[in-house]
């Protein structure tokens, strides 16, 4: 299921990310322009919750399905199993993924690594890939730390050869180069496509700057 060409283009969101919170019709464009994965992020501020989350969540799992791009639960484990998501991606913080890898198996587990320490203390086995930043600063999540740069992404690469790494945190097209050079396989955007004015051609323009390299 999990391919290393999923993270390319890999969007995130929740209601709370789009401008007049209709998600389904953002999720839809950024699907036309070719997203290649989507991870559903409902949390904090304006974001739906209980059985309006759950709705919004299978209704946006099928328009995935139709485009065939893998449907990514952010931290709840319990809608994921539910819905049979395609995958989930959780936190440091969050339940533990050795918890849920046996409800899981066959589906694709991100976890959040931000540096050295992070990746240290984790236990990646049964990572299929790690979502690192914030490369830049971010407005999309409030306790999303210190800005590390493109070094983020470097340190880890050379500590790991091997594990797919996503970049995330304040990324626009013109950071796909420089993150690609600095060892990333793909970058993991919510605002730069959430809030363009043009998603579908925001996001065939960050596809572009993959054929540059
Ligand atoms: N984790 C680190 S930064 C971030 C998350 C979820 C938010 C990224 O959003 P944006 O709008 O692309 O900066
Ligand atoms: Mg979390």
């Amino acid at each position: 299921m999990f391919n290393i060409n999923t993270l390319k283009v890999y969007f995130i969101a929740g209601s709370q990310d789009v401008p007049n919170g209709d998600l389904y019709k953002v999720v839809e464009q950024a699907l036309i322009g070719g997203i290649t994965m989507f991870q559903f992020r409902e949390k904090g501020k304006n974001s739906k919750k209980g059985l309006e989350k759950e709705v919004l969540a299978k209704e946006l799992f099928e328009l995935c399905k139709k485009y065939e791009v893998p449907f990514i639960v952010n931290d709840d484990v319990d809608l994921a199993v539910k819905l049979n998501a395609d995958g989930i991606h959780v936190g440091q913080d969050d339940r533990n993924v050795s918890e849920f890898k046996n409800k899981f198996k066959g589906k694709i587990i991100g976890l959040s690594v931000a540096n050295r320490e992070e990746y240290q203390q984790s236990d990646i086995t049964e990572v299929d890939y790690i979502g690192t930043g914030p490369i830049h600063s971010t407005n999309s999540k409030a306790d999303a730390g210190e800005e590390g740069g493109y070094d983020l992404i470097k340190n880890l690469r050379e500590i790991d050869n091997e594990i797919p790494i996503v970049a995330i945190g304040g990324i626009t097209e013109v950071d796909v180069a420089p993150l690609v050079d600095a060892g990333a396989n793909g970058v993991s955007v919510i605002s730069a496509i959430a809030r363009s004015g043009n998603i579908e051609q925001t996001v065939k323009g960050f596809h572009n700057q993959y054929k540059n390299l």
